[in-house]
This record gives C-alpha cells, structure tokens and sequence, in this order.
C-alpha cells in the first residue's frame, strides 16, 4: 500500500508555505431520484459496516422537535449509542412511541417545554409515532458508523473523509425499497453512486 502525499498551502506571518500531508480518505458522491420525483430528501445514503472499527457516538444529542403537529426532521441518521433528544414545541401535549424491534419505547404524553430522552443501542430503523396525533410519523436510522448522509432536495449527496477499503453502500427511504452497491474507497479522490428508487 502506498500512501499518497499531497500539499497544502497556508499563510503564516505573511509567508506562504506548503506543507506535506498525507491523503488517506475519499469522499462518495452521487444523485438520487425517485419515482414520482418527490419526497427524495427523505433519503438516507449510508455505509452499512466499516470493519474492526467502533465510533464514540456525539457528546451533543441529536434533536427530534415536535412542531406544527410534526416530528422534525422526518428522517434522523444517529450512530448507534446515541442519545437523541424528544423537546416538546408544541402548545399541545405529544406523545412519542415506537413499536419498533430495533428499540421499543413509550415516552408518555408531555407538554411543551419538556424534552425527554432516549438512547439507541442497536443498529436498525426505528419507526416513531406519536398516540395523540395518529398523522404524525418519522423515523430514527440507527447506524454504525459516521459515513451516512442524506440527500437534500436536489437530490445529491455527500460523504466525506471514509477510509480506504471495500464497503456496501445503501440507500433507505421510508416510501421505497432499499437498494446497494459495492463501492472500494481508494486513498484520496471521489467516487459516485447514483441510486434511482423505483418500487
Ligand atoms: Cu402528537
């Protein structure tokens, strides 16, 4: 294996200087659409297993708002062992449960101004409702490392800085069916994935 090196430039004092480093991630890169052509922000593109590796999930919570009667974001990506945060936005009262094999839970109904809190250990999607309100739906991709993005609107995604190796990268949405591709991340440059979701 040969690592690349590359330089940067950086300004220090005036003076410009280059300075070595070495290349050792790529990025991965593609479009998305689906049948019909809306809702493709939904989508979440991740790496399914990166080997002999574990991630220490985020010291700050991921937020799951309960707003104008709707859970927000739709869809939350969290590495496993993370503690997501359920505030309460709404005048109403809110109930959030999932009856979910990855992580089964039932916070109660709650007012506004009360957050409470669950942790997801197992990788998995997890479906939330709320008992109130049967409309109102989302869902937390529980994963197990930090190579997931979702897509935006456009329909394009990004992920950034995956270290060299061969991955299966997939693709779920709540309204389709998930589909992967095997993907070898060389030491530096970019790879694309373009996905069409159609059934
Ligand atoms: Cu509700």
């Amino acid at each position: 294996m040969r690592l690349k090196v590359a330089t940067y430039t950086v300004i220090l004092g005036g003076i410009i200087l280059a300075l070595p480093y070495i290349v050792n991630a790529g990025n991965i890169k593609g479009n998305v659409k689906v049948l019909g052509g809306k809702g493709v922000e939904h989508a979440l593109i991740y790496i399914e297993k990166a080997e002999g590796r574990s991630f220490p999930p985020p010291t700050k919570n991921p937020v799951v708002d309960q707003i104008r009667m709707t859970f927000v974001p739709h869809v939350l990506p969290v590495l496993a062992g993370s503690t997501v945060s359920f505030p309460n936005s709404d005048s109403t009262r809110h109930n959030v449960f999932s009856p979910s094999k990855t992580k089964k839970f039932n916070l109660g109904t709650y007012p506004a101004g009360i957050t409470k809190k669950v942790t997801f250990e197992k990788t998995g999607v997890v479906s939330l409702l709320c008992n109130v309100h049967p409309e109102m739906s989302a869902f937390v991709l529980v994963v197990q490392n930090p190579y997931f993005s979702m897509v935006d609107k456009q329909g394009k995604y990004k992920i950034s800085d995956v270290p060299p190796g061969d991955y299966t990268l997939i693709i779920w949405h709540p309204k389709f069916k998930s589909k992967n591709s095997k993907i070898n991340i060389q030491q530096e440059g970019s790879v694309t994935v373009d996905f069409f979701l159609d059934e």
